[in-house]
């Protein structure tokens, strides 16, 4: 099978990936992006103000949805706390960025240079929209690039992130990347949900979610062996679980549900599933 010379994806299935995301306008997350313009693609942690079920018909639609976007942010600011310290003169990758909403977030935390990489040509075009709208462009730049094979320069990145990205990917492809690109000292940080060893293989829950999007959710235990064959040092690992599934319980109540809660609801019950925060430092 032949691509054109000019493709940054890598595969069949890499291709079928970027159609995904170049087709995706779930209103899950375009009007969650509207409340403030900080556009997700992560799920939200923490507990929920249950009183917006109650509110007056005409506003109780948009209640739920301020709520459920203020949970994703708040699952951003939890990443970026864990990211170490991070000058102004520093760069960071935000690695499989989708509409941008966390560089913007660690771009206003730390006032520094954030680089988002993402396969799909509609994400970037819309996150460097956005940037130019918050007048940020020249600090915060997206770019059509595949997170294995970034093309940015050896050593340039004191801080790279994945939130939500990583079960597209071979982690010891991506992690090889990333030793190559962060500094020594530099930190790695990824949100994401795996699949718990301790269970055995993928639960039919874990398997529903991996044919809604199309990705392949690691085992718990891929992380921890590929981030020691890459001289990265796990410094933080924090088991998120119990702090989404209240996200989950508000998100199957709206009328945004895109029909993916009950599995991951399912899935993080029955102890087949985790919501990870992993933070590892580059020697
Ligand atoms: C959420 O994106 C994240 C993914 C699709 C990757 C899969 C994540 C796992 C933890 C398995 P989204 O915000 O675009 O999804 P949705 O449209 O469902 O809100
Ligand atoms: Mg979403």
């Amino acid at each position: 099978m032949s691509r054109p010379q000019t493709s940054i994806v890598d595969s069949p299935y890499q291709q079928s990936i970027a159609e995904y995301w170049n087709a995706e306008k779930n209103p899950v997350n375009l009007r969650l992006g509207e409340v403030d313009g900080l556009y997700h693609h992560h799920y939200g942690i923490g507990a929920v103000d249950w009183s917006v079920l109650d509110a007056p018909p005409e506003v109780r639609d948009q209640r739920i949805i301020e709520e459920l976007h203020r949970l994703e942010t708040a699952q951003a600011d939890v990443l970026l706390d864990n990211l170490g310290l991070v000058a102004a003169e520093d760069r960071l990758l935000d690695s499989g960025c989708g509409r941008g909403g966390s560089s913007v977030m660690a771009h206003q935390r730390f006032d520094c240079q954030v680089d988002g990489v993402s396969i799909s040509q509609k994400q970037v075009d819309f996150a460097n929209g956005r940037a130019d709208e918050l007048g940020i462009a020249g600090n915060v730049r997206y770019h059509l690039r595949n997170m294995l094979e970034t093309g940015f320069d050896t050593g340039a990145f004191q801080g790279i992130w994945n939130n939500e990205s990583t079960m597209y990917v071979d982690l010891s492809v991506l992690f090889e990347e990333y030793r190559r690109l962060l500094r020594r000292g530099g930190r790695y940080v990824c949100i994401t949900g795996c699949y718990n060893d301790t269970y055995g293989l993928p639960s039919r829950a874990v398997s529903t979610i991996n044919a809604h999007y199309i990705c392949d959710i690691h085992p718990r235990s891929t992380y921890f062996r590929e981030l020691a064959a890459n001289r990265m040092v796990p410094v933080s690992v924090i088991d998120l679980t119990a702090a989404t599934i209240p996200y989950w319980e508000l998100r199957a109540k709206s009328a945004l549900a895109t029909g993916i809660e009950q599995a991951f609801l399912d899935a993080y019950r029955d102890g087949s599933f985790q919501y990870l925060l992993i933070a590892a430092d580059r020697i």
